[in-house]
């Protein structure tokens, strides 16, 4: 018998849009997920998606000989931006082949821990700017370690200084980005005949950002090429970088596509991590001790140094345990390669798009049990990790998946432990208001909204 995938009831032509909070998609695409524990499909004028909430039929849409990613939603939105960039090319596009190759090298081990002096120098100035507050000052957390994520990808990736930790206003670059990845959630979450020529104003200033966005990237290349440096980082990576397979260079608007690519796949998403994990660690005292003491005992006092990122096994499984709970991307999408059937019953034609809905896929309560919406660092440490994942393959997919996985995990993961062990080692944080309850703010990722707490030097740190 052939089943078909359940789905709440729509109207003809507009589907479910009407029942979608445009402020917050995600809310109401998890509300579905509690009606539908498996999967569902909803409806967008002439088209709609499959989304799945388990570990099962997410490790079975991980199979890359049977599915593969698709562009859609916001994506479509940033590709006018950064055209065929490694995250929004499509894999088949040479552009993404001869930008992977050549860029693999640059995210490995060795690169990465070359960059950690860069690293530390950003995570100095977050930790400063917080400790020279009054205790009593609110901090706004989600936007300084945008300030962090943001200064230390453009330091690191191009040697290009934004300052944004001596500064309120923020640079032309980084508000043309902000304003650049807003409207394309917005317009990624309109439905087609409103149009997006809609307010013609937006539309206007979408494509002037974007022209603010290339052009800055376009000057730090021209300088670098006019005034090579010696310095090893992700620029010189592609402007030297030769294809092994088909020993071809990246063009100059290929350059500029990927770094600004890197600029938007990094920033909001680390930013969110560690503003997440801050949060856990403050409402979890005992987790914050146990994280504490890892620090205390690993590095003690003195200056922290790259070897020690690897020795930090309870502060990355915070990190884990945040994103399992929390995923700063809590999407992504693929699509059948051909038709096929899924969970068994389900047939779907080939092209058929699919979202994998993170939020929910992380929490099933099959691999979890009770504790699944429970934030419990320990069952993340690599023993444990590695059991569940023997068990249930693809339980924890924040970085996506396969060749079409995020390339700058490494990156992200030195940053973020690094940030974490310099805010463990030198600060004690509290809530500002002790009566905070997490609430979720989704522009292109998602991270905590208005959530403010207060910093001050531990005792006995000078
Ligand atoms: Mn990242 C792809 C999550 C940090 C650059 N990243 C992805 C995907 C996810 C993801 C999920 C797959 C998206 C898809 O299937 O459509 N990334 C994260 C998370 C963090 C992160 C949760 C931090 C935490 N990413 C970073 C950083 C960089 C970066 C830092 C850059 C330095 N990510 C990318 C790029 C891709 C990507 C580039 C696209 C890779 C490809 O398709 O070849």
């Amino acid at each position: 018998t052939e089943w078909s995938v359940p789905e709440p009831k729509g109207w003809p032509i507009i589907g479910n849009i009407l029942d979608i909070d445009l402020s917050f998609p995600l809310g109401s695409f998890e509300k579905w997920a509690d009606e539908y524990p498996d999967l569902f499909r909803v409806r967008f004028p002439g088209r709609n998606m499959i989304f799945v909430n388990t570990q099962a039929l997410a490790h079975e849409l991980c199979d890359e000989t049977r599915f593969r990613k698709t562009v859609v939603a916001s994506l479509v939105q940033i590709r006018n931006g950064v055209h065929n960039g490694l995250f929004t090319a499509d894999t088949e596009d040479p552009a993404w082949g001869l930008a992977h190759r050549v860029l693999m090298p640059a995210f490995g081990p060795m690169p990465i821990q070359d960059m950690f002096g860069e690293m530390h120098e950003i995570a100095a100035q977050l930790v400063l700017k917080w400790a020279r507050h009054p205790s009593t000052t609110p901090i706004m957390v989600t936007d300084d370690f945008t300030r962090l994520t943001l200064d230390t990808l453009a330091l690191c990736s191009m040697g290009f200084r934004f300052n944004s930790f001596y500064h309120d206003k923020m640079h032309p670059f980084i508000a043309a980005m902000g304003e650049f990845l807003v409207e394309c959630g917005t317009r990624a979450t309109l439905p087609p005949f409103i149009g997006q020529s809609r307010f013609r104003g937006a539309t206007k200033k979408y494509w002037e950002n974007i022209d603010v966005l290339r052009k800055t990237a376009s000057e730090v290349l021209v300088a670098r090429k006019e005034h090579p440096t010696g310095r090893k980082d992700l620029l010189s990576a592609m402007l030297d970088g030769v294809d092994p397979k088909t020993g071809q260079k990246l063009s100059d608007d290929a350059i500029i596509d990927n770094l600004i690519t890197f600029l938007i796949a990094g920033h909001e998403t680390t930013s969110g991590l560690l503003s997440f994990a801050v949060y856990q660690l403050i409402k979890h005292p005992a987790y914050y001790r146990k994280a504490q003491q890892e620090v205390d005992t690993v590095i003690g006092t003195g200056p922290i140094k790259a070897e020690h990122m690897t020795k930090l096994p309870y502060v990355s499984a915070v990190l884990r345990e945040t994103l399992r709970h929390s995923p700063t991307i809590p999407t992504f999408f693929v699509n059948a390669i051909e038709d096929t059937v899924i969970g068994g019953k389900y047939p779907v034609p080939a092209g058929q798009p699919f979202a994998i809905l993170l939020s929910k896929m992380h929490t099933d309560p099959k691999v979890h049990g009770d504790t699944a919406k429970d934030f419990i660092p320990d069952r993340m440490l690599d023993e444990n990790f590695e059991r569940i994942n023997k068990e249930f393959p693809d339980f924890w997919k924040p970085f996506g998946n396969g060749q079409r996985g995020c390339i700058g995990r490494g990156f992200a993961w030195q940053e973020a432990v690094l940030c974490m062990a310099m805010i463990l080692q030198n600060l004690e944080l509290s809530l500002d208001d002790p009566e905070y309850k997490l609430h979720i703010k989704q522009t292109l990722t998602t991270k905590p909204k208005d959530f403010y707490m207060r910093a001050r030097l531990r005792e006995g740190i000078e």
